[in-house]
């Protein structure tokens, strides 16, 4: 029988790459008949993939692709000849740059593309002559990266997936691995849980990770550092830390001591709305296992004390010496299969390519070596502070596979703020409500479609490999963004590349952390970073002798409690948002698979049952989640799954837009928005469904 999918305008084929959603970065590729299927590859070992990446080919092949450029004419889109649509481009941020100089444009790099674009993104922006370029880890780890460079010297998983397989104890801190790390948690974590480790998890809800949990602490929105402050102190109190990994690898131990004298921790968990006994359990899980490790994830890392959140976390493991061994550490599941790579290879306005500073003189001098032209030291600015500045200081966008429309707290006021530029550029795969407010809409190149490498959560390196051909007239994003390079730079031969191997090469010699790393030598397997060409092998644990900062010993961190920005008033909710396992961040993938939708198709808020009782809210009904900034309507999930006082919303769509409702608020060190906590009012619906159009 011939596959239905193989049409006369495109082409398939089956070669192993990797999933295009989360950053655990299992093998798949293209099964026929319009499904992809998971391949054993260097994490899925047995071939083994989640929902998810069953349905990845959904989108390659969807209906609802750009296959033709986009530019405004008269106020609507019509399709345009590649070369109109570049030169407008050209046009567009040239002039801003004529006018107001190259920082007034801000470059949005993606985390679901591979480190050969994003690096040719970076340095596009970066000869033009800004520092202005970013990526949604802004949203999502930054403030981890931020607190873990500072202490450790590096912002990313200490450990491997493998090597969690040995823990005895997994302290799970914001994060429900189960649905949005399935393969992670279920070839992983589970495994060393069945194998006896404990498993604590520290979240305002049960979901499907409590489930395997032994300790759960559903704390309230914002409380963590009262959490982990008090199980700092219980490790102390009852003599559960390292004494010999203290003396040896930390300073400042007598200052924290000291502080955490004063934490009473009946109070800190009565703050935190947990029982102070399961607080004292929590500590000495963690505190009396031999190997422990920190997993965390979005509930830590998205408020706007995030980086305090993640110091606090980083003294329980300095405390116990659960730090540079197989099984311990602190670690980081990453978003989606890219946020890890996207940063390495330079996609952040305060690093050139490897971590190094743009302040750093020897740095840009390598890199100039490289390019030819030295970046500029100042700092650019984050992609949230961009938006904020949108109509300001800052004229034009250039957007690489991200929708800030949906994805930005009060989401609202950044599309409106859109309007607000002078020139904006999306390159994406679908016209996304970001898309809706750009001046010209390139159309790129899927998963399926492309070659190069992506970086997974823990630091692999791995070949993504072409499945398809391109439907109509799309483009690869590595030769559009070279395109773009040639056109809009002084430099054009620097964006001369044979393909993205050529890019990758020049990524070695740019960035320490991936020098000696090639095609050839990843295979069909992988490279970790830190890469060492001696042996031809990565570093698995960080920090076993001394840490990344070059240091024998890292400092403990004296972390004060604070508060989130949105206070509640009589009657009012905290709403936190998250994600669920069907459905994938903005929803421009998972939304357009009926597979995805077919098993979970909505938003909905969950609240608790005497919330929805005090309101006359039954489960199912349409309800009016509301706050100054906006007000949305989904539907109601009553369920005791979340505390008292809480509700959790999904914000995978762009109606009903749930990114209303987050707050400006921003974490002072790493920019990360509030996602994880502001005030709402819930009350039934005025009649009618919950509107569901995207
Ligand atoms: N299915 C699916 N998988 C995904 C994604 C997806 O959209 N869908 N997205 C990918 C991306 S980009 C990322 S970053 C990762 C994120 O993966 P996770 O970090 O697991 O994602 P979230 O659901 O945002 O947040 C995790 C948990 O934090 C809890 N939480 C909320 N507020 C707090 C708080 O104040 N403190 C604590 N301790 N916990 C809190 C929530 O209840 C939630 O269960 O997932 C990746 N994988
Ligand atoms: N309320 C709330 N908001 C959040 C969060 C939260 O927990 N709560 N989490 C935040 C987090 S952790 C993250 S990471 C962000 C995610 O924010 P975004 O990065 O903006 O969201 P995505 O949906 O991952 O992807 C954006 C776009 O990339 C496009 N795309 C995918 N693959 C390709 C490709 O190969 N080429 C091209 N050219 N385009 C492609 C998709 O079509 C989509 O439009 O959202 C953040 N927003
Ligand atoms: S666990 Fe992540 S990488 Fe693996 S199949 Fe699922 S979404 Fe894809
Ligand atoms: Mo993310």
């Amino acid at each position: 029988m011939t596959d239905p999918t193989e049409t006369s305008e495109r082409s398939f084929e089956s070669n192993p790459t990797v999933c295009p959603f989360c950053g655990v970065g299992c093998g798949v590729e293209y099964a026929g008949w319009g499904s992809a299927t998971g391949v054993e590859g260097p994490v899925n070992g047995r071939g083994e993939i989640c929902p998810k990446g069953a349905a990845a080919f959904d989108v390659v092949d969807h209906e609802d692709r750009l296959t033709e450029p986009l530019v405004r004419h008269d106020g609507r889109f019509v399709t345009a000849p590649w070369e109109e649509a570049l030169d407008r481009v050209a046009d567009g941020v040239g002039r801003v740059v004529d006018e107001h100089g190259p920082d007034a444009v801000q470059f949005f790099a993606s985390s679901n593309c591979t480190n050969e674009e994003n690096y040719v993104l970076q340095k596009l922006a970066r000869i033009l002559g800004t520092n202005n370029v970013d990526n949604c880890a802004r949203l999502c780890h930054a403030s981890t990266v931020a607190a873990m460079s500072d202490r450790l010297g590096a912002g990313a998983m200490t450990n491997t997936l493998d090597d969690l397989r040995e823990a005895d104890c997994l302290f799970v801190n914001g994060a429900n691995p189960a649905e949005q790390h399935p393969v992670a948690f279920r070839s992983y974590i589970l495994p060393a849980v069945r194998d006896g480790a404990t498993l604590v998890h520290v979240d305002p809800r049960a979901n499907d990770t409590t489930e395997a949990a032994d300790v759960h602490l559903p704390l309230r929105p914002g409380t963590d550092i009262e959490v982990a402050n008090a199980i700092a102190a219980v490790l102390v109190e009852e003599d559960l830390v390292d004494e010999a990994f203290l003396a040896e690898r930390t300073t400042g131990f007598d200052r924290l001591r000291e502080h955490l004298a004063d934490v009473d921790v009946a109070a800190n968990a009565e703050a935190a709305g947990v029982d102070p006994e399961t607080v004292r359990e929590a500590a000495r899980a963690y505190g009396e296992a031999d190997r422990a490790a920190v997993i965390t994830g979005m509930g830590t890392s998205q408020h706007r004390c995030g980086t305090d959140n993640v110091h606090a976390l980083l003294n329980l493991a300095l405390l116990t010496g659960n730090v540079g061994r197989p099984g311990t550490g602190v670690n980081p599941l990453r978003g989606q299969n890219n946020v890890q790579g996207a940063s390495d290879v330079g996609g952040l306005p305060g690093v050139l390519p490897g971590y190094e500073s743009v302040a750093d003189a020897d740095a840009r001098e390598r890199v100039a070596a490289e390019w030819g032209v030295e970046p500029p030291a100042e700092p650019g600015l984050t992609e949230v502070e961009a938006t904020h500045r949108f109509g300001d200081e800052v004229r034009a966008a250039v957007v690489f596979g991200e929708n800030p429309a949906v994805t930005e707290p009060n989401a609202s006021a950044v599309a409106s703020a859109f309007d607000e530029l002078d020139f904006c550029v999306v390159i994406d795969l679908f016209e996304t409500r970001t898309a809706a407010h750009a001046d010209v809409v390139l159309p790129g190149s899927a998963w399926a479609e492309k070659a190069g490498t992506v970086t997974n959560t823990d630091r692999r390196v791995m070949r993504m490999r072409p499945n398809a051909d391109l439907p109509g007239n799309a483009r690869r994003d590595f030769e559009i963004l070279s395109a773009l390079g040639r056109r809009l730079t002084d430099r054009p031969e620097g964006f001369e590349y044979e393909g993205p191997e050529a890019a990758f090469d020049e990524v070695t010699r740019v960035a320490p952390i991936y020098g000696g790393m090639s095609y050839e030598g990843i295979g069909d397997g992988y490279q970790r970073w830190p890469f060492s060409a001696d042996d031809g092998a990565g570093t698995d644990v960080l920090h076993a002798e001394e840490f990344l900062t070059g240091e024998r010993t890292a400092p403990l961190a004296v972390v004060d409690p604070v508060p989130p920005a949105d206070a509640l008033d009589a009657g009012e909710l905290t709403l936190t948002t998250g994600r669920v396992l069907q459905q994938f961040n903005s929803g421009a993938l998972s939304r357009r698979s009926d597979r995805l939708m077919a098993m979970r198709g909505e938003d909905a808020l969950q609240i608790h049952p005497d919330d929805a009782a005090d309101r006359g809210i039954g489960d199912g009904d349409p309800v009016t989640v509301s706050n100054e900034r906006g007000s949305v309507e989904v539907t109601a999930e009553v369920t005791p799954a979340v505390r008292e006082g809480v509700t959790f919303c999904t914000f995978h769509y762009a109606e009903p837009l749930a990114n209303a409702l987050t707050g400006d608020a921003l974490d002072p060190e790493a920019g990360i928005p509030e996602f994880k906590h502001s005030a709402v009012a819930v009350e039934p619906a005025a009649g009618g469904d919950a509107a569901d159009a995207d």
